[in-house]
């Protein structure tokens, strides 16, 4: 049986690379122009996120994913719909990442993305640098636990 990851949020947060520090993606990060199947996972562009009227592609491709990861930029987490992670088909966990760039006032940038996060209806919120690896341990930990137990 398949598990997949599938990985959302706006352009440039940092999804494929964070697909990267996973080990699920192995090729050099470049721009995603389109939805990216692969046996361990989905990765998607930013602009589907950002623009309502692709949500219906987002929740297609979620049927195919057994996890799925929304991904901010902790120093600009940006528009989220309320919500929008409940109309995926799989359980959906929050990730604040770019924390490597965070200098003054730390906890309250990642507290109003985690915020932004709940909102958005992610069950769970995880800060990571997928750039130096701060935090994906843990996140890659919950992942695979949520993995096994649709296996
Ligand atoms: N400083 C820093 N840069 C990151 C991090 N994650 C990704 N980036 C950079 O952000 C840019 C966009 O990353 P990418 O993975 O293509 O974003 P995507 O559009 O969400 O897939 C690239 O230049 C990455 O090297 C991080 O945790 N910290
Ligand atoms: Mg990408």
């Amino acid at each position: 049986m398949t598990r997949r990851v599938m990985v959302v949020g706006r352009t440039g947060v940092g999804k494929t690379t964070l697909l990267q520090k996973l080990g699920l993606l192995s090729s050099t990060v470049k721009k995603t122009e389109s939805v990216e199947y692969a046996p361990q996972f989905i990765d998607t562009p930013g602009e589907f996120m950002e623009m309502s009227r692709f949500y219906h592609a987002l929740i297609t491709s979620s049927t195919k994913a057994d996890a799925i990861v929304l991904v901010v930029d902790a120093s600009n987490p940006g528009q989220l719909s309320p919500g929008i992670s409940k109309a995926f088909a799989a359980p959906v966990l929050g990730c604040v990442n770019k924390i490597d760039l965070l200098d003054s006032n730390y906890e309250g940038k990642v507290d109003y993305a985690r915020k932004k996060l709940l909102e958005a209806g992610v069950e769970e919120v995880y800060a990571v640098s997928a750039k130096e690896g701060t935090g994906v341990r843990e996140l890659k930990a919950r992942i695979e636990e949520i993995l096994w137990r649709c296996a």
